[in-house]
């Protein structure tokens, strides 16, 4: 007989010195407490316009944070290595089939791995589960606006894993900042890959995915769409859709999704081409893939992510979701206009998407300095390689993107203004590089010791946190 204990309530087992786990953190935790107090504060008074990067809602949140945090479910739904995944198993069958919703896919052709950690490793596990070691790959160069997960590598030495376990080629664009797809399928003919993938991390245009599909077909290559950046974009229809040409894409969900740090994996399924009888080849990526992702290179899923990106792909079927997308690209737009009258140069002399590279070594100076500059001044970016730039650590652009701001509601005026913001970072910049000498060493150093330079930063400052303070914050009113 089992004896029936008395439950205890949080004020007995206080009183009896054992563990509640219902301290709340600021109780228990001051020190980190406070570090994300001051970390919620940056986001609320600064411009954040790191072009990945998004503010989630209180949904997302509260679902990335849940419950669901504690379980391990290694496996797929109703195939699992634990017990008690019953309600896991629901979660993840409602997250998979909300995300074929939200790309419009039909199930019989498209099938979807939830599971991935994030972009880099949903990335690794297709050319995990779909080639052999050493296979090709041919992805867009780094310095020309790719991801390092897109075969990565310098002259000297391997980078990215997905180029010490694979052969990678670079492809590049003109000098227009254009992907040069004819060089890149000259290329492909001689190199042969088993994937090309479309996809960037910092290209301000759109990609022309029948072009890259017929590449593909022409040299025997699988199309591997990477859509992280634009995800919330290709989900609301505003931007041309990967999945109409490619084999597999992938994205992350944390980017212009507004979802919690996460990735996907979409696979094509059914009929792939017929051979010369008229038989029907039919795709086999799905096992492949899932096999690829666990138990190869992951292990449990993280439950309270596929939790809270569930949440976030219902959120991305409203109507205020797809009003929120065109508002990105129409102030991506405003962004670029206002710093192209500025003076400024746009790499590809505009936008078509959600990011802006502006080119600074026409005006003298470099996105190194820049973006250590804004920093002082509240604003966030990232420098970033331009076409033709040979250093990483002191590249000619600096990256923007409008995502986030864009959360939090900010128009195309307001961009306008931010882009006054920047241009007069940059003016400073370039009066602190003329005093600083040669060095980036000497330079930052200097906008933190120079009297003159570091009261006209704070100025600068002051007004960027007076203007951002301005502006709800989504995911709610709480400290952190
Ligand atoms: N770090 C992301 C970006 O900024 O584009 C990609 O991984």
């Amino acid at each position: 007989m089992l004896k029936i204990r008395r439950l205890h309530s949080t004020l007995d087992l206080i009183k009896r010195s054992l563990w509640t786990g219902n301290e709340a953190l600021s109780d228990s935790d001051p020190e980190l407490y406070n570090l994300l107090k001051l970390e919620k504060r940056r986001q609320v008074e600064g411009l954040e316009l790191i072009a990945s990067e998004n503010f989630t809602s209180r949904d997302v949140r509260e679902a990335s944070s849940s419950c669901a945090t504690n379980k391990y479910a290694e496996g797929y739904p109703n195939a699992r290595y634990y017990g008690g995944c019953k309600h896991i198993d629901q979660i993840e069958l409602l997250c998979q089939k909300r995300a074929l919703d939200a790309f419009r896919l039909d199930p019989t052709k498209w099938g979807v791995n939830v599971q991935a950690y994030s972009g880099s490793p949903a990335n690794l596990a297709v050319f995990t589960g779909v080639l052999e070691p050493h296979d090709r790959i041919m992805g867009l160069d780094l310095p020309a606006g790719g991801h390092l997960t897109h075969g990565y590598m310098t002259d000297t030495k391997r980078i990215s894993a997905t180029s010490i376990f694979f052969e990678s080629m670079p492809y590049g664009v003109t000098e227009k900042g254009i992907i040069d797809y004819d060089k890149l399928h000259m290329t492909a003919k001689l190199f042969r890959p088993k994937i090309i993938i479309a996809g960037y991390s910092a290209y301000p245009r759109l990609l022309d995915y029948k072009r890259f599909k017929e590449i593909c077909d022409d040299v025997g290559a699988l199309l591997h769409s990477d859509m992280a950046h634009i995800t919330g974009l290709v989900a609301a229809g505003v931007v041309n859709d990967p999945f109409e040409y490619s084999d597999i894409v992938t994205c992350t969900t944390h980017k212009s999704l507004r979802g919690p740090r996460g990735g996907m994996i979409f696979y094509r399924q059914g009929v792939r081409k017929q051979d010369k009888k008229g038989n029907d080849i039919l795709y086999d990526l799905k096992d492949k893939i899932d096999f690829a992702l666990f138990p190869s290179l992951q292990g449990g899923p993280h439950m309270h992510t596929v939790s809270a990106l569930a949440v976030a792909l219902k959120n991305s079927q409203s109507q205020e979701f797809k009003d929120y997308q065109k508002q990105v690209l129409s102030n991506s737009k405003a962004l670029g206009d206002e710093l192209q009258k500025l003076g400024h140069t746009l790499v590809s002399d505009g936008t078509d998407n959600h990011i802006v590279l502006l080119d600074l070594r026409p005006k003298g100076i470099d996105g190194a300095r820049v973006d250590a500059l804004l920093g002082h001044a509240h604003m966030t970016a990232n420098k970033n390689t331009c076409p033709g730039d040979k250093s990483a650590l002191i590249p000619g652009g600096l990256r923007l993107g409008t995502p986030a701001l864009t959360s939090r509601n900010f128009m195309e005026e307001d961009f306008r203004d931010v882009a006054r913001l920047i241009d007069e970072g940059v003016e400073l910049a370039l009066k602190a590089k003329g005093r600083a000498g040669k060095t980036l060493k000497k330079f930052k150093n200097l906008i933190e010791t120079d009297e003159e330079i570091v009261s006209e930063i704070k100025e600068l400052g002051g007004r960027v946190v007076e203007f951002a303070k301005q502006f709800p914050f989504p995911g709610g009113e709480g400290d952190i």
